[in-house]
């Protein structure tokens, strides 16, 4: 294949990967980002979002001279759109960064150019949204523009392997749209590439998310059932887990991120008549930082006054320094809006932050309750000996089935672990 210039319109955790992986293929590749800083970061090899080995391959990419950064489109091959698609605060997709980018490049478009949408959407929207926009170029879709959808599956914090090795889906508005895109990503891609239409596509991605959503808030629920029965989850699901069809997912304090705590709603908005399971599991899945706050309160009953919670993690997951739609940032507001409640949080992946204590001694000091809420590999060494002497009630909170009972009540704490049984 002829060497393709392609502009990637949205730098952000899969446009920038994306780019630079095309960049050290040997494209020539315009990467275009509204936001100024992103740009100039950009012009000097640099980035700033936290993935491992992006910023390895990010420098490489611009000192080749094969990846520019630039705040408008220019001609090209292929436009690949990579914007956000946020969603509202009535739990609709916002389209409008999709819109934007649609209609900036139409300026730019040439006959024989490829549009690609990578952005999670809901079904119809290359079809009757990014398509009419596109026809004010001028030019016949599906014969003098080729344009379809490809969405992202990759996995934040392994990107950069992942872009390379999953498969991918591709849907075109028609068969040669289809068959353009896999040639394109067939530069990097090792994973199979399946073809299909471009509405079946843009459900598949976000039936993938879906279907870990709802996945999780079973396990939300056993969790509940589970407390109540008196037993085990984490030792349920463990043991059903032995049998070859069954991969129940971990319960936890929620579920964040810009995918799973999102994509399901633009499906349910789509479909609000049929989409009743989908609906319910989001609603369980939102509904754990109630459930955690309520065992705070148990925990906490036989304490007089005023009482203080530290918070160990805030990001949605663990090891990353990811915050958006984090559902311990939900937790810390619900905390923080209780008069007989002091909170202080800890989270060493995470910067400066309205809640953030840098010290963790300090966040721990006189405090009667401590929540393991994110995992993160570093709270495997905690000192908990110390932290012991500083607290004023010894409680430790395991949300995450991740610490060391015997070693907590060794050192005279009270182990509470969610899922297993009412206290
Ligand atoms: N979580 C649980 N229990 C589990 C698994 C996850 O509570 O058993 C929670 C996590 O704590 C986190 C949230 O779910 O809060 C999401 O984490 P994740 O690791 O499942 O997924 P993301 O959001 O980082 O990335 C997902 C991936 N999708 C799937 O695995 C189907 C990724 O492949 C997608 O590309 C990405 O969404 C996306 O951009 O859509």
């Amino acid at each position: 294949m002829k060497q393709q210039k392609i502009c990637v319109i949205g730098l952000g955790y899969i446009g920038l990967p994306t780019s630079a992986m095309f960049a050290t293929h040997g494209c020539e590749v315009v990467g275009v980002d509204i936001n100024g800083k992103v740009v100039e970061a950009l012009s000097k090899g640099k980035i700033i979002i936290e993935e491992p080995y992006l910023d390895i391959m990010v420098q490489a990419a611009v000192r080749s001279g094969h990846l520019k950064a630039k705040r408008k489109p220019e001609t090209a091959d292929v436009f690949i759109i990579s914007v956000p698609t946020p969603i509202t605060k009535d739990k609709k997709a916002d389209m409008s960064y999709v819109v934007k980018a649609t209609e900036m490049i139409v300026p730019y478009l040439r006959k024989g150019n490829l549009v690609i949408l990578e952005s999670t959407s809901p079904t119809g929207t290359v079809e009757e949204l990014v398509v009419p926009i596109l026809e004010k170029s001028g030019l016949k879709i599906g014969e003098e523009l080729y344009v379809g959808h490809s969405p992202e599956r990759v996995l934040p914090g392994k990107i950069l392997w992942e872009l390379v090795n999953n498969n991918r889906i591709v849907g075109g508005i028609n068969r040669i749209s289809a068959e353009k895109i896999r040639d394109l990503y067939k530069i990097f891609v090792n994973g199979e590439i399946y073809l299909t239409n471009a509405t079946t596509a843009e459900m598949c991605k976000m039936m993938e998310n879906t279907f870990r959503d709802v996945n999780i808030a079973l396990a939300n629920e056993l969790a509940k059932i589970c407390e109540k029965t008196g037993i085990n989850v984490w030792e349920v699901i463990e043991l059903c887990n032995k049998h070859p069809r069954v991969n129940i997912h971990q319960p936890g304090p929620g579920v964040g991120g810009h995918c799973l705590a999102v994509d399901p709603w633009f499906i349910i908005e789509k479909n609000p008549e049929l989409a009743k399971i989908i609906e319910l599991s989001r609603k369980t899945n939102d509904n754990m930082p109630y459930y955690v706050l309520d065992k705070i309160d148990e925990i906490l009953k036989d304490i007089k006054g005023n009482k203080k919670v530290t918070i160990l993690g805030m990001t949605y997951k663990p090891n990353i320094d990811d915050v958006r739609e984090s559902p311990i940032l939900k937790l810390i507001d619900l905390i923080d809006n209780r008069e007989d409640l002091e909170i202080n949080v800890y989270d060493p992946h995470v910067g400066v932050h309205k809640y953030q204590e840098k010290d963790l001694m300090v966040a721990a000091k006189d405090s009667d309750l401590l929540i393991l809420a994110v995992n993160h590999d570093v709270f495997r060494t905690l000192p908990l000996s110390e932290i012991a002497k500083v607290m004023r009630n010894r409680n430790f909170f395991d949300t995450r089935n991740f610490m060391d009972k015997e070693e907590l009540e060794h050192l005279g704490f009270k182990y509470i672990l969610l899922g297993e049984k009412a206290i």
